[in-house]
């Protein structure tokens, strides 16, 4: 018998069937905790989903930046996090966890609900000072509440700007289409920032987001600069598999377009949050999930290649 065996058999539940993190530039860790959704849970199964998700592209180069992640990635595994403490105690696990890591490599997490994104701009802005954000997303998720409790999934961006963790006037929200009231929906723009709505990028793809891209590189410029891409920014259609699906959102190309073209920014790390594998069919949710985690490290690492 040959040793042939089939391409995607696999039991690492590694990212891209990557080594174990040890010295690699890149790190990935999955934040398995979704104990702050204001709906559907199942956040929590997502890293798992997506490291799956991810083996179909372990042979690849990619198409766009003739890089592969391997050889300059290693996967940190899960974080050890509490399940029924209040949040405050799961957040302070995940913001030593993910600074340990912070300090070594360049980070993709991978959620995980997005109340996970503020404990990882404490541990970003702790090494760097108040970063620049770009936040994908159907939501705003600057509510000043969750429904009477002090913190949940939906306040992280607003925490972050209270406590100084992003620069107001650097932080750009892209896809956003939840309802609200106005002080919320616009809460980022009165900051100083930017909003680009689902509505705004309605039929804009390839050449036509060419504006959008040329505004967000100038307002950015090279300041550090860290990526959260809720799966809810895509519309349904392409992302069923998450806890607050919100219809009329995103094409999964529309955010490759992005992803590619502001990759000359100076990225310090990113996380891709919300997946649920629960609510997914044909397992669309985490394989463009994989895909936009493996575009942002082929973008990253294409520069690295280059130094
Ligand atoms: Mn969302």
């Amino acid at each position: 018998m040959s040793s042939a065996h089939f391409a995607y058999a696999n039991n690492s539940n590694r990212f891209l069937a990557a080594e174990s993190l040890q010295a690699h530039r890149f790190a990935i860790a999955g934040i398995p905790f979704d104990g702050a959704v204001t709906n559907r849970p199942g956040a929590r199964f997502g890293p798992q989903e997506i490291r799956r998700a991810s083996l179909m592209l372990c042979d690849g180069i990619h198409p766009y930046f003739n890089v592969s992640p391997l050889g300059y990635l290693g996967d940190a595994g899960d974080m050890r996090l509490p399940n029924a403490s209040p949040l405050p105690e799961v957040r302070s696990a995940i913001q030593s966890q993910a600074a340990a890591l912070m300090a070594r490599h360049h980070c993709v997490f991978i959620g995980g609900d997005h109340s996970v994104t503020l404990p990882l701009l404490r541990a970003a802005s702790a090494q760097h000072g108040p970063v620049a954000l770009i936040h994908f997303d159907a939501h705003c998720d600057t509510w000043s509440d969750h429904f009477g409790e002090p913190s949940g999934h939906g306040t992280w961006t607003y925490e972050a700007i209270q406590e100084g963790l992003v620069d107001r006037a650097k932080t750009v929200q892209i896809g956003i289409r939840s309802s609200g009231e106005r002080a919320a929906r616009e809460y980022v723009k009165d900051q100083g920032g930017a909003i680009y709505t689902a509505r705004d990028l309605r039929g804009k793809d390839g050449a036509h987001l060419g504006d959008v891209i040329t505004e967000i590189r100038k307002r950015i410029g090279q300041q550090p600069c860290y990526l959260t891409l809720d799966i809810d920014c895509l519309d349904p259609a392409f992302a069923p598999g998450t806890g607050t699906p919100e219809p009329g959102g995103m094409t999964s190309s529309q955010v490759l377009t992005l992803l590619e073209e502001l990759a000359p920014l100076n990225f310090i790390g990113m996380d891709c949050v919300e997946v649920a594998p629960a609510y997914d069919h044909a397992e669309l949710t985490s394989n463009a999930a994989a895909q936009f985690v493996w575009t942002y490290l082929c973008s990253q690492v294409a520069k690295t290649a280059q130094e």
